[in-house]
């Protein structure tokens, strides 16, 4: 990742206006920093998400079985899977109709991936679990090699982190992997009010804000960064026309942050910021046409109780 970090930094603050990509947050503290943000009472997102598996695990899975007709073994690949913990309740309804299945979750974080292995290991050993470190996209190639049908989840509104096009080239790069065999379970936060978005991303006790603010903790660790963390506010903001929450790192003053590894000193005027994370709210049209573009059929949706979040799920097309 040095490499990598360091033309991603150098990049990302040398552009106007400056930003920084959000695979930057999940270092381990990072990684820690966003399961406590899963567990805050203004993040939503992973309850509503959770209680959707909770109730209709069991419907969620007949339904993908069906896509290939009976008699041959679903593999669930997950990308993004981090600790796996909603996924497990859709593993379990699939062992009530399968004596045993393959799961392969895809993470760029290799501790994760042992957590989620080890924790499956103990809760339900009849699944087989297949880890693959890397990126999405990276994955591809050995996603291909799978046999037989595939239910491929992306969940935690992971595909709120992308632009269009970058979600749409991501699920082409799926549906072109997975061939007709797989079907495409996609969980995707819902537009609402920004009093409800805003302290999701903008929390009383400061989780988020400590989260965005390791991205400079970690340029000053791994890079030799001289950012003074007093010095920049964290921001969460509600783009109407984009339909997203963006979070910003806001500059109190105007300053000059020296970067050792990359023999840069990068300058900021007092409230520019660095745009580091962007976090689309979907309408159904706008979460189908993402799925149609994708290579994959209409959706089913199903939703919370309170229809904060959607769970779609599709075949792929012919
Ligand atoms: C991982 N991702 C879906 C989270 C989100 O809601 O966009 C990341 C996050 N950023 C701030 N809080 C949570």
């Amino acid at each position: 990742m040095a490499t990598d970090l360091a033309d991603v930094v150098r990049r990302g603050l040398t552009d106007f206006p400056k930003s920084l990509p959000p695979l930057l947050f999940y270092d381990e503290e990072g990684s820690r920093l966003y399961e406590r943000i899963t567990e805050l009472p203004e993040y939503y997102l992973t309850r509503a998400e959770r209680s959707i598996f909770v109730q209709r695990a069991d419907e969620l899975v007949d339904r993908a079985l069906a896509v290939d007709g009976p008699g041959r073994q679903l593999t669930v690949v997950e990308l993004g899977a981090g600790s796996a913990t909603k996924t497990e309740l859709l593993l379990a309804a699939l062992l009530r109709r399968q004596a045993a299945c393959v799961y392969v979750p895809i993470d760029v974080s290799p501790a994760a991936l042992d957590l989620a292995t080890q924790r499956l290991s103990e809760s339900l050993p009849a699944v087989r679990v297949r880890p693959i470190v890397a990126t999405h996209e990276g994955a591809l190639p050995q996603l291909a090699r799978i046999e037989g049908p595939v239910l491929a989840m992306f969940i935690g509104s992971s595909i709120g982190n992308l632009a269009d096009e970058d979600a749409t080239r991501l699920l082409r790069g799926l549906r072109g992997a997975l061939g007709r065999r797989a079907s495409l379970l996609l969980g995707t936060d819902l537009k609402k009010a920004p009093e409800i978005l805003i302290p999701a991303y903008d929390d009383a006790a400061g989780v988020t804000a400590a989260f965005n603010k390791n991205v400079l903790v970690r340029i000053n660790r791994e890079l030799g960064g001289r950012f003074d963390l007093a010095r920049f506010r964290h921001v969460a903001r509600w783009n109407e026309g984009r339909s997203r929450i963006e979070m910003h790192l806001e500059s109190t003053d105007d300053q000059r942050v020296s970067i050792e590894a990359l023999g840069i000193v990068v300058h900021f005027r007092r409230g520019e910021t660095i745009h580091t994370e962007s976090s689309v709210k979907y309408d159904l049209p706008h979460a189908a046409r993402l799925m149609e573009a994708g290579g994959f059929s209409p959706p089913t949706v199903y939703f919370d109780e309170e229809r904060r979040f959607a769970v779609h799920l599709a075949p792929a097309s012919r």
